[in-house]
């Protein structure tokens, strides 16, 4: 068990929801009953995907499976996993199991080219998130008497309106501030008495470094909470985060295939993140072999939705690494936890919150005259902020020409990033074969965040 862990002895039984069954009620349900609800729930989902999803049902008669063949939990390795391609090659719609009228949202991430992947709710598909998001925050200590700041950002991203959702349905007083205008957010925080936020850890660090300039002291206000999530992150930035703003900081994970946030939480002991396995079944892979990986060694993350409706995901491959942490929490929760995402198995960069594939960035450039698909990531967190500089090589043509032409260009590539990336970049036009080629993989990306 971590220190962290030690902190917590006692059970953190949730009294918010009916009287009759706490909000949290189901993350204490005895295993056996879990499995079996889980099982329940994994065939139901596998005979909707099955009658309602071609691509899921051609890879099924591909194997010669039936949703009968599966009798047990373990029996999920007999399905094909899904990969993020599946959903841009299926783009927009083609994985959706409910016809368009009783879809009630649509969400959208990154792709890895140009085009996002999309990703649908019914009405009971938000009641689920809103449910595992009241849950979430329970988890974390929070309550109806709480004053949640929500600087996820509101839109097409998960994280704003699941965080929502889920806090007002706890009962919470919601403050749907968004991202971004960080003074605003640092008034706001001060003088309406906020007790909990929620953002991306780098932005809250932004956050602390700000209000440290304009004379303000989180520590001071009845701020005691932050849920931090959509990036990785690491114990020094919690341990600095908590000194700092004089909070607890909670990990929460999710992604938008799945859901959104909400997949899993840490509780009061920080010991890990409890997965809702009664909606998310949770598998670790080998990420090369695709085999699954001995208990509590760490491999890559694998989920299967257990009741989502609009789009239920079969053995999604999340390429996110981590590993199932064995024995039970001091919290009381019988729900397995996870260590908190160290990397990912592919090449995807979060910046500010947002994920970033250099594909995307490769494909802008192939779309513009003048520039070749030679270029550089270089990251870099100022103030807390994440910065991306991306150094393109021209031609000789255009390295020959005016100031302003390679100023308009600089312009255009800025926009044109801007547009699909959905995060502004900084572009530095260098002559040709002044970014380094390798000839093994190309390092395209140079990581200078420290923490
Ligand atoms: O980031 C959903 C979310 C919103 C989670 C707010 C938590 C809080 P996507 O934009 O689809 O969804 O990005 C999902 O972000 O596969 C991970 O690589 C990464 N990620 C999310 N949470 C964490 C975390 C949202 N706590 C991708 N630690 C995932 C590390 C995280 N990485």
């Amino acid at each position: 068990m971590s220190a962290r862990g030690e902190r917590c002895a006692t059970p953190v039984l949730s009294t918010i929801g009916s009287v009759f069954q706490p909000a949290s009620a189901p993350d204490y349900i005895p295993e056996i009953q879990l499995q079996q609800l889980q099982l329940s729930r994994l065939r139901a989902v596998v005979e909707r995907a099955w009658e309602r999803v071609p691509l899921f049902r051609s890879r099924l008669d591909a194997r010669g499976i039936v949703p009968e063949d599966i009798r047990t939990l373990g029996d999920v390795t007999l399905l094909p996993f899904t990969v993020k391609t599946d959903l841009r090659d299926t783009y927009p719609f083609g994985l959706f199991a409910s016809p368009m009228r009783d879809v009630v949202r649509l969400h959208a991430s990154s792709g890895t080219t140009g085009k996002p992947i999309v990703v649908a709710y019914t009405s009971a598909d938000l009641e689920v998130w809103s449910q595992v998001m009241e849950r979430a925050f329970a988890t974390c200590g929070l309550h109806r008497s709480d004053i949640i700041q929500n600087a996820y950002g509101y839109g097409l991203f998960t994280g704003g309106l699941g965080a929502h959702y889920g806090a007002e349905r706890l009962g919470a007083t919601v403050i749907p501030i968004s991202g971004g205008n960080t003074d605003r957010q640092i008034m706001i925080l001060r003088d309406f008495g906020v007790t909990a936020i929620c953002c991306t850890p780098s932005y809250f660090l932004h956050m602390v470094d700000r209000a440290a300039d304009l004379g303000v002291d989180l520590r001071e206000l009845p701020l005691r909470a932050g849920v931090f999530g959509a990036e990785p992150w690491t114990e020094t930035m919690r341990t600095r985060i908590e000194a700092m703003a004089g909070i607890r900081a909670f990990d929460i994970y999710g992604l938008s295939e799945i859901i959104g946030p909400g997949v899993a939480v840490e509780c009061e002991c920080q010991g890990g993140l409890h997965i809702f396995e009664d909606h998310f079944y949770p598998e670790i892979i080998n990420p090369e072999t695709g085999e699954p990986m001995p208990p509590g060694e760490e491999g890559e993350l694998v989920l299967t939705t257990l009741s989502k409706q609009a789009m239920p995901v079969i053995r999604y491959r999340t390429r996110d690494i981590t590993a199932l942490l064995p024995g039970s929490c001091p919290c009381g929760r019988t729900l397995r936890r996870m260590k908190r995402i160290s990397r990912r198995s592919d090449d995807m960069l979060i910046v500010r919150g947002v994920n970033v594939f250099p594909s995307q960035i490769e494909s802008v450039l192939l779309a513009m005259a003048d520039t070749m698909p030679h270029y550089q990531i270089i990251l870099t967190r100022e103030h807390g902020l994440d910065q991306m500089e991306v150094q393109v090589e021209v031609t000789a043509r255009m390295f020959s020409d005016t100031v302003g032409a390679l100023e308009k260009l600089n312009d255009q590539l800025a926009d044109a990033m801007e547009r699909v990336l959905q995060v502004r970049t900084r572009i530095t036009l260098v002559e040709p074969h002044t970014i380094p080629r390798s000839e093994g993989k190309s390092h395209r990306v140079i990581d200078r965040r420290s923490l």
